[in-house]
């Protein structure tokens, strides 16, 4: 019976080596942005935007190799739309991102999930609001740990690998907004 965590924070690059963008990147993904599991991401200080099951079970996304992601997303990218009374503000423009797409190894979740954390303080929450992120590179497969301070350590890891492999010429907002 496998108990011991996969790894612990190993020694691994703070930076993608990776220094253009190619294929499968860019993943354009775009969907409403719905209630999660409920564990209390947020109150580790990583809330994470959950995908509908419908949409992480597409063609285009199951064959995505599953780990996780760095890139840019965007909350209600279309601004106002039916139902959204706030005006526009930072909080709708082109934002940081990591995400999980897989099984949780951690949670041991029956379902493969995508849920992505917005490296920005939003002012409230924004669940219903369509979400559209744009993956850009790969960081690494999802683990198991020992604890959830473990698996807290490495995505917070992850959180600066995304914000160094960002601030890259190829990578910058300027540059991804052309793409869309
Ligand atoms: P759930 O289990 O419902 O996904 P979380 O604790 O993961 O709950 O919180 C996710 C929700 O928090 C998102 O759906 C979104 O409405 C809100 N939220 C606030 N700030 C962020 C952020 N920086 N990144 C992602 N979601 C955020
Ligand atoms: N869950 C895992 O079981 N293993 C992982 O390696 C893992 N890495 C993650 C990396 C990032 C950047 C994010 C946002 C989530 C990750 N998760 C992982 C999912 C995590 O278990 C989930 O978001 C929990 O809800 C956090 O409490
Ligand atoms: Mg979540």
């Amino acid at each position: 019976m496998p108990t011991k965590s996969d790894a612990s924070v190993e020694a691994r690059p703070s930076i993608d080596k990776v220094d253009k963008i190619v294929a499968p990147f860019p993943i354009i993904m775009e969907a409403e942005v719905i209630h999660g599991f409920g564990r209390g991401s947020k109150e580790l200080g990583i809330p994470t935007a959950n995908y509908p099951q419908e949409y992480v079970d597409t063609a285009s996304l199951t064959t995505l190799e599953t780990g996780i992601y760095y890139g840019y997303s965007m909350v209600n990218p279309k601004g106002l739309g039916e139902g959204k009374t706030e005006p526009k503000d930072e909080s709708n423009d082109l934002l940081p991102m990591v995400m999980s797409l897989g099984w949780n190894p951690f949670y041991k979740n029956e379902k493969r999930s995508a849920e992505v954390h917005v490296i920005h303080k939003f002012k409230k929450d924004f669940y219903g609001q369509t979400m559209k992120t744009i993956v850009l590179g790969y960081i690494r497969p999802e683990r198991n740990y020992d604890s959830l301070e473990d698996l807290v350590a490495d995505i917070n890891f992850d959180i600066e690998f995304a914000k160094k492999s960002l601030q890259r010429p190829n990578y910058s907002k300027e540059a991804i907004s052309n793409l869309l």
